[in-house]
């Protein structure tokens, strides 16, 4: 199945060990990107080339313009590209004599000519880029390509997958169910089932089962002195060595234990059982991808390849606090200012306007908070934020109720779009846009509009 790709990938791979001159790797900023930028850095740095590296939040028309200028004569770009490889032609190949390679798995503008614009792309070979492989899957069989050796770099392409949510309730599809094979064989990366709570491997054990409320645990849900003795009644000691234990601390057997103490109590455990992918230094896949995405979300991309490449885990919970202070500073402007009916509002829909003072990068997670968090009592929550350009940010949440009665948010959001020229769609339950900024309140009430007539 991988192998269409690797054969596809010799071209890109030939003209990469070839080149004698200087590369510069350009890589998109979220978990995804920073992965397929390791794996590129790792491989270029094996082959002893002589290159730079930059980490990009969007590609625009006049970074293509920047980079057309600069020194390097060959360009790598990772998960980022192919929505502007019209741009690449038009003021790279066209303008300049430099060589482009594309890997990346975004709906592709136009094909590459095979000779000094190399195009990777899943979409050209009949493969689904949206969950059967990632820019940093792409990446890993170019590098594979380059050199067998490279082969010890799959498990960011698992990273990256996870991070671009290409897993359906909890597994991998198409060419990423066979790098995960792949990853599972070298013992990169392990599976087996079991609980999928939120912090298996950052949070105390007590701490993941008192959070668990979907579905409620009558007695642990909420009550932590209530989650320590469900732990206790499974015979299992929540510290080790004066430390509280993770849920991924547990060996197998012990986590049987904990389970078969919930199956007692008579908690629904099937619907917290899944496959739970492991990562060599003891990440639960999730958690690290989000730290990982983290790094971007600071404005760090850079750190995110060094926790990757040198497997730095004490700036990955130095940058996994980072982020939860911010997080938690956003959510503290929504509840300052909810009695404020310029910043919170609801009429049909209930929103958020973080103006300039919620990062853009942050909107979303704020309104999926919120969508939870009773703030509203609305089938959808918008969250809105500044971005660069004269534009806005706008992330969208449904509730669980709205998509069952046969909501598709995603639809709704581009469709509307359309309207304004604004860009953005996504899933049945969660969606997102970038809109200009003048369009703001007309958005709004369009939207405000469309759920009115739905629900
Ligand atoms: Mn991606």
């Amino acid at each position: 199945m991988v192998q269409d790709i690797l054969d596809a990938a010799q071209p890109a791979a030939e003209k990469i060990r070839d080149y004698e001159g200087k590369i510069r790797l350009i890589g998109q900023y979220d978990a995804d990107g920073i992965n397929a930028t390791a794996v590129a850095h790792q491989m270029l740095e094996r082959l002893g080339k002589d290159f730079e590296y930059e980490i990009l939040r969007q590609l625009y028309e006049e970074d293509v313009e920047r980079i057309a200028e600069e020194d390097e004569g060959l360009l790598l770009f990772v998960d980022i590209g192919s929505g502007q490889s019209k741009f690449l032609k038009e003021y790279i190949i066209d303008e300049t004599d430099k060589d482009v390679i594309v890997s990346d798995h975004h709906e592709p503008q136009i094909e590459g000519d095979g000779e000094r614009f190399i195009h990777m792309n899943p979409h050209f070979l009949g493969h689904d880029g949206g969950e059967a492989i990632s820019a940093a899957g792409m990446t890993y069989l170019l590098a594979k390509a380059v050199d067998e050796e490279n082969d010890d770099l799959v498990k960011y392409a698992l990273i990256g997958a996870t991070g671009d949510v290409q897993k359906q309730e909890g597994e991998f599809m198409g060419l990423n169910q066979d790098l995960a094979e792949e990853a599972i064989e070298k013992g990169h990366v392990e599976k087996r089932k079991g609980l999928d709570l939120y912090g298996r491997s950052t949070k105390p054990l007590q701490k993941s089962l008192m959070y668990t409320t979907d579905p409620h645990l009558e007695g642990v849900s909420n009550n932590e002195s209530g989650a320590i003795q469900l732990v206790k009644s499974a015979g299992l000691d929540i510290r080790e060595n004066g430390d509280f234990r993770t849920l991924s601390d547990l060996d197998e057997e012990e986590e049987k234990k904990l389970i078969n103490a919930m199956i007692r109590r008579g908690f629904p455990v099937q619907e917290l059982l899944n496959d739970i992918y492991t990562l060599d230094n003891g990440y639960e896949i999730d958690e690290f991808s989000t730290v990982i995405n983290a790094c971007g979300r600071l404005g760090q991309p850079k750190k995110g390849v060094k926790i990757l490449l040198e497997n730095d885990l004490e700036l990955a919970d130095k940058i996994s606090t980072k982020y939860g202070r911010k997080i938690s500073s956003s959510l503290r402007y929504v509840e300052n200012n909810k009695e404020d009916d310029e910043v919170v509002y609801e009429d049909t829909i209930g929103v958020i306007d973080g103006k300039d003072n919620i990062e853009d990068d942050f909107i979303g997670t704020v309104t999926t908070i919120t969508m939870s968090n009773g703030l509203f009592n609305s089938p959808v929550v918008m969250g809105i934020a500044e971005s660069d350009k004269d534009k806005m940010k706008v992330s969208s949440r449904a509730s669980k109720e709205a998509v069952e009665a046969g909501l598709n948010l995603g639809e709704v959001i581009e469709a509307i779009c359309e309207e304004i020229d604004g860009e953005g769609g996504g899933h049945n339950i969660a969606a997102g846009a970038m809109i200009p900024e003048s369009e703001k309140e007309n958005f709004i009430e369009r939207l405000n509009e469309e759920i009115e007539a739905l629900v």
